[in-house]
């Protein structure tokens, strides 16, 4: 296959920095190159007179001004994106895919990948209970590849067709606008009550994979199912995943809502500083291979775009990586600029017949049109190819290309007949796949079975994060005012699972009654076909708290210290996190210099006035009399812990702070009383004069390691 000069891991740079524009050392002008002598004033008749419309300068600036904002993206508003490149593990050109950028383990093909909120506006805070967009440009030298995924691996709906609807249920309602980026509304749950094929992603949307602890440690989802096709032009059917090399962790929801005011930018600032801090953040890229003809095996539809294809089913076959190394220059240009489109494909890749996703195709380009202002988007910087462009689409507002030449149509004979069809190094075409069959608006029967996957994914969680699913699902229709929507969507999860609709029937005062017959009034979508023999079972590859790696790689620790601290151990604390790969801060009552026991001082990064546990992975209560003293009569300080402690965080504290935690009336806990090491559901403490910081330091770093210590919620609250 011909190739022209593969584009590297820069080459998408090089093309972004023609564009750069800095202001060091220049001078001030307007858009028109004048230099402008005062940027303070109007020009007026007379010092206090009124102002001459002759002023160019001011028209021009407030004019600029009044058009600086577009519209925002109708969903997906609210994101943060970074460059970065992929690299294949090995070709696959014989065995799978001819994709360009799939073929030689040494290409570093760029990337540039937008991770977002779904409903929230562009304002809205990061930690919203929401799916997460996860969609990657890969600039290939056959053209753009957009894989606009999730990190969630299924959708609400089955049909494009629903998709305004749903979108517009979840939404703030359209009387008050209210409530900003929740689904925990009556809108929401109204549409959710009437859709059953909905059932699946309720499950997920309601498990803490949708308030992720970073964009970084999620994984990302295809969803659909899509046709690689290999060198022999042999068609397969895949499904594409992203895996992250830190694990997949959450927050929990009291500490999501709390950060939604403490620090509304959380998930964009954590992947900022990360890449800033050179922790540059992992996915291994995946697929699922199914042979075209082995399609029909499956009890669900290949082409259902509310299933997966369980990776005890199919496993996940990891064929390269993604690397965000470098932070966008400017969010407006770049990440608020950058046009995704399902659309946008390479040869070797091709779409599969999911009604879900051929909306999709149609979708995301018109959408563009409005929100970038026309149909030349695609010459905005971010979104150029780093391949050669040749066409005769022609003009529109603000077009960029100068076009040279008079021909702008073919087949012509004045300019050779180019730009050539077929002449390009590599061409898309299509896979032939047979079609035919009566036209109709209907939907196939093999997507009729909307419980069997909600089930499986229910019942493979964890006794905690089924805990957290219903007290999720509590809480959104407690929010929601309808008792009758409250009343069908606990029915609904009645076909889910019977535990589950027991518990949240409970928290809302009602009796579980799992009568759909009510559905026979709406879209005629009676579901509970369950398919085949299909048993649920249990798929260990749902839950998120097997299977990640021990590391506390990136992971923050707060250090809490006051004047007469403890410094050997605080300096054990700190040395051991950073060899780690952890990041501590030093907080204390306020950002002035402490001075430990020993007369040594340190300067804290933060106060208790500017920080909360939230922002924390684990803490650390510092030992030193005077030090244990003044947490303990600080109100900010004691919640500090105490939070951390709820939200099931890996806690230690050394010296005279155990009693300090012992003094709370937290879940009861064992805590050390000599040199003795204890660790009791990841509350590390140690007393005594000679403390063996080495073994502390190990036994706390394996505390974090395991994100959160979800035995601790079980436990009763100490006596008073
Ligand atoms: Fe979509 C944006 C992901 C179904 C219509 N979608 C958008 C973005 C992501 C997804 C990640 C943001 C891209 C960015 O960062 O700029 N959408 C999905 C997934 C879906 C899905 C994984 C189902 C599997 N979407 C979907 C349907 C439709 C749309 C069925 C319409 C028929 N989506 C859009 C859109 C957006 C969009 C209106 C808004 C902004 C944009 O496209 O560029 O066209």
């Amino acid at each position: 296959m011909a190739k022209q000069n593969a584009p590297d891991h820069d080459s998408k740079q090089d093309q972004l920095s023609a564009f750069h524009r800095s202001n060091d050392g220049g001078g001030l002008t307007s858009n028109q190159g004048i230099g402008i002598a005062d940027n303070q004033n109007t020009l007026k008749s007379g010092i206090r007179g009124p102002q001459l419309l002759e002023d160019f300068v001011l028209r021009e600036k407030i004019t600029h001004f009044d058009h600086e904002r577009i519209p925002e993206r109708v969903v997906h508003a609210r994101g943060a994106a970074a460059h970065g490149y992929f690299q294949a593990y090995e070709p696959l050109g014989d065995t799978l895919s001819s994709a360009s950028f799939l073929q030689d383990p040494s290409k570093k093909t760029p990337v540039f990948v937008r991770f977002s909120t779904v409903a929230g506006f562009r304002g809205s805070a990061d930690t919203a209970r929401d799916v997460r967009g996860f969609a990657v440009k890969f600039y290939t030298e056959d053209g753009n590849w957009d894989l606009v995924g999730n990190n969630i691996p299924v959708f609400f709906i089955q049909d494009a067709i629903k998709f305004p609807d749903l979108i517009h249920s979840v939404k703030p309602e359209p009387h008050n606008e209210i409530p900003q980026a929740q689904s925990a509304h009556s809108t929401f749950w109204d549409f959710m009550s009437l859709m059953p094929e909905s059932m699946h992603m309720a499950m997920w949307i309601m498990s803490d994979r949708a308030i992720p602890r970073s964009y970084r440690m999620m994984e990302g989802f295809g969803i659909h199912t899509f046709r690689m096709i290999d060198d022999s032009g042999k068609s397969r059917f895949v499904k594409f995943h992203w895996k992250p090399r830190l694990g997949t962790h959450a927050l929990v929801w009291d500490e999501a809502m709390k950060l939604g005011g403490q620090d509304p930018d959380f998930h964009r600032r954590d992947l900022w500083e990360a890449i800033d801090n050179g922790d540059y953040p992992e996915w291994e890229f995946g697929v699922q291979v199914v042979e075209e003809d082995q399609a029909d095996q499956f009890d669900f539809d290949l082409l259902d775009a509310t299933k997966i294809i369980p990776e005890e089913l199919v496993p996940v076959r990891k064929i390269g990586k993604l690397v965000l190394d470098r932070n966008p220059d400017n969010y407006f240009s770049e990440t608020e600029q950058v046009a995704f489109c399902p659309a946008n494909i390479v040869p070797g890749i091709d779409f599969s017949e999911d009604p879900l996703l051929q909306g999709r195709l149609f979708s995301y380009l018109d959408t563009q049109l409005i929100r970038l202002g026309g149909p030349n988007f695609n010459e905005i910087p971010i979104n150029r190819p780093v391949c050669p462009v040749h066409n005769l689409q022609r003009d529109g507002y603000g077009r960029q290309a100068i076009d040279r030449g008079r021909t702008a149509y073919e087949p012509n004979s004045l300019a050779g007949n180019c730009p050539v069809q077929g002449g390009a190094p590599r061409s898309f075409q299509s896979v032939a796949t047979r079609v035919d069959g009566e036209k109709l608006r209907a939907r196939s029967p093999s997507f009729a079975d909307h419980f069997t996957q909600a089930t499986l994914f229910y019942q493979s969680q964890s006794a905690v994060e089924q805990q957290h699913i219903v007290e999720a699902l509590s809480f959104e229709l407690g929010k929601c005012d309808v008792p009758h929507v409250r009343r069908r969507v606990v029915a609904l999860l009645a076909h889910i699972d019977e535990n589950l609709a027991a518990g949240v029937a409970a928290n809302l005062g009602i009796e579980p009654d799992p009568d759909l017959s009510y559905l026979d009034d709406y879209t005629g979508t009676q579901p509970n076909e369950r398919r085949g023999a299909a048993k649920p079972g249990k798929s260990p590859a749902l839950s998120m708290v097997t299977g990640n790696p021990e590391t506390i790689a990136t992971r923050k620790l707060a250090i809490l210290a006051m004047d007469g601290f403890d410094a050997a151990g605080v300096s054990a604390v700190k040395k051991a996190v950073s060899d780690g790969g952890g990041q501590c801060m030093l907080i204390a009552g306020s950002l002035g210099t402490i001075t430990a026991e020993d007369g040594s001082e340190m300067k804290p990064d933060l106060s208790f006035m500017t920080s909360r546990s939230t922002l924390f992975d684990a803490v650390y209560v510092a030992g030193g009399e005077a030090s244990a003293k003044a947490i303990g009569q600080d109100a900010d300080a004691v919640h500090f812990f105490k939070e951390a402690f709820r939200h099931g965080k890996a806690l230690a504290a050394s010296g005279a702070a155990v009693a300090l935690l012992q003094r709370e009336r937290l879940p009861k806990v064992d805590y050390a009383d000599s040199e003795q090491i204890v660790d009791d559901a990841g509350v590390v403490t140690v007393a005594g004069e000679s403390v063996d910081w080495k073994a502390f330091t190990q036994q706390f770093v394996g505390s974090i390691a395991q994100h959160r210590h979800w035995e601790r919620s079980g436990r009763a609250m100490v006596d008073a």
